[in-house]
């Protein structure tokens, strides 16, 4: 596994929000059985096989992913929270098997818990995922501080996944968003973070209408001017919403995402489809005459 300070010198290229860069590929690999578009897809008998993890990281890897982001507790709009032993029992087997003997790249976990991002860590990941910006645990943002990991803070409306979609408002959503993110940002850095090592994220489809997305993703450069970016589109809802499809076939419209982040700046990319991914990124960046 790679570690974070070679990731931080990659993402100094990468750009900063407002103007087009070079954005890195984050692979979604979800070790759950429910997520909303992978879920299960690496069970085997009805148990998680690490083995297919393992297929799936070297598939990822090298078709052009750079960062590998797993999850062992689905957000989707609806989903209950998982016991912190059972997100534990589904995680640590797959990333001690990626430590041992997966592809050369940066691995982040996708959670809202300090004691496994902690865990983690001590396994060789150094990126944490957290779709709650370091609010549902109180550890969280103390251990992001203090270790010298990079942080992922993403804006989510409602108190958790399973209520988030009720009844979604805002003023203005470019604003608000915009506002919460510099104000977890700054508390990282009281916390004593560097800021450096921050990724801020708009949490497409976390507490968002269909407008509340659009609006984010077409304001994507005016968000937290001078910060890096992770944006999240890929196969998410507002996809289907807008020319229905089901989950495998939202690819035109998560590339569509994907551009609206690459004119912006965006540093990070998360996505499903890395193949296509990579390969749109590669031919949008010839076409404007920049390197590979
Ligand atoms: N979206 C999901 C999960 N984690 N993390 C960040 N930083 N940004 C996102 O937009 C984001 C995220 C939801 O997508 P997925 O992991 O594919 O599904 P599920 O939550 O059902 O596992």
């Amino acid at each position: 596994m790679k570690n974070a300070e070679s990731l931080l010198q990659r993402l100094a290229a990468s750009g900063c929000s407002g103007s087009p860069g070079h954005p890195l590929l984050m692979g979604i690999l979800n070790l759950t059985p429910d997520s909303f578009s992978d879920g299960s897809l690496y069970h085997r008998k009805g148990r998680l096989d690490p083995e297919a993890v393992l297929d799936q990281a070297e598939r990822m890897v090298a078709e052009g992913a750079g960062i590998l982001d797993l999850g062992a507790e689905s957000t989707r709009p609806g989903a209950e929270a998982v016991p912190p032993e059972e997100e534990a029992r589904r995680l640590l087997p797959c990333l001690s098997l990626l430590a041992r003997r997966g592809p050369a790249c940066w691995i982040s976990i996708d959670t809202r818990r300090a004691a496994l991002a902690e865990e983690a860590l001590g396994e060789g990941a150094c990126l944490i995922n957290d779709v709650s910006a370091a609010r549902d645990d109180a550890a969280m943002l103390p251990l992001m501080a203090r270790s010298d990991c990079l942080a992922v803070l993403m804006h989510r409306q409602g108190a958790d996944s399973k209520s988030m979609q009720q009844a979604p408002a805002y003023t203005n959503v470019v604003a608000e968003v915009s506002a919460f993110l510099e104000e977890r940002a700054t508390a990282f850095v009281a916390e004593g973070g560097e800021e450096g090592r921050l990724l801020l994220d708009p949490g497409i489809g976390f507490g968002k209408t269909l407008e509340h997305n659009l609006r984010l993703l077409a304001g994507l450069g005016q968000l937290a001017p001078g910060r890096r970016l992770l944006l999240g589109a890929s196969r998410k809802r507002f996809i289907d919403a807008l020319h229905p499809a089901p989950v495998t076939q939202r690819l035109g419209g998560s590339l569509a995402a994907l551009q609206a982040g690459l004119a912006a700046g965006v540093s990070v990319i998360r996505v499903h489809d890395v193949q296509a991914s990579a390969q749109y990124l590669r031919v949008a960046r010839a076409i404007a005459g920049s390197p590979p």
